[in-house]
């Protein structure tokens, strides 16, 4: 039985020069250009490693975080799409340019028709989505994300996350159908109080974002007791190089589309 992170399909952007422009909460200097390209390319070669078929779109030079291919959309095996609306105005016109792409791919395209959602704080467990709000998710983009995810048949939950996170996958990630891995904030505020919550050690926080694919787990190299805590659940740890994309508050997950 195909499981919820069984992929075989991946759609990803390469990064074009103004990639290094990219948005950061914390202020900071730009990554170096050749840094990214090999991040992403080492991120591809992890994910047709595991078995994928990667879409690889051209870089879009106007948009510098559009490699983030994760927050304009969100896509579903079931051969459903949604097009977003990202909650910066530099990363709206996003959606425009992911759409035709998802159109080769979906049969069924939704648009969000209200607020702002961005990709990264959808965390979906089987059955469920969560919904956080954040500075790119508002409420009413929010439950406009809800009313088109229950037309799908899934049950939502618009949570708080704690704050200081960009998105609430920069705090939490789908390890198994029962498990995820969050940070203490995440932990102890009871949003996963219904499944079992693999808690990052305090000073591992910046790694709470992994991508899970089949039997391995993409994360940050490190992170190495994140990564003893991933074996020991039985998946296998596969470090990657991220120190580029997490000067521009990146992560795992959102290099990607997967279906
Ligand atoms: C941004 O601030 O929008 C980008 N620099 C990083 C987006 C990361 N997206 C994600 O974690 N889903």
């Amino acid at each position: 039985m195909t499981r919820i992170f069984d992929f075989t399909r991946a759609m990803v952007r390469t990064p074009g020069p103004s990639a290094v422009k990219g948005l950061r909460a914390g202020g900071g200097p730009d990554p170096d250009f050749a840094g990214l390209l090999s991040e992403h390319a080492g991120y591809v070669a992890a994910l047709e490693a595991a078995g994928i078929a990667v879409t690889v779109l051209d870089p879009l030079a106007t948009f510098p975080d559009a490699l983030f291919v994760e927050d304009p959309a969100l896509v579903f095996r079931e051969g459903m799409a949604v097009l977003l609306n990202p909650g910066v105005p530099s990363r709206a016109g996003e959606v425009a340019e992911l759409a035709p792409a998802l159109a080769e791919h979906f049969e069924q395209i939704e648009t969000l028709a209200e607020g702002h959602a961005d990709g990264g704080d959808v965390l979906v467990m089987p059955g469920r989505a969560f919904i956080g709000l954040s500075a790119r998710t508002d409420r009413a983009g929010a439950k406009e994300l809800a009313r088109i995810l229950e037309l799908f048949g899934l049950a939502t939950t618009i949570v708080t996350p704690p704050p200081g996170v960009l998105h609430l996958k920069t705090a939490c990630s789908l390890i198994d159908a029962e498990t995820v891995l969050a940070t203490g904030a995440i932990a102890r505020s009871g949003l996963f109080a219904d499944y079992c919550v693999i808690e990052v050690p305090a000073d591992e926080e910046g790694g709470a974002n992994v991508l899970r694919l089949a039997d391995r787990v993409l994360m940050g190299s490190g992170y190495p007791r994140i990564a003893d805590l991933i074996a020991g659940h039985g998946a296998e740890p596969v470090p990657l190089e991220t120190g580029a994309i997490a000067m521009i508050d990146a992560g795992l997950t959102c290099m990607s589309l997967r279906w």
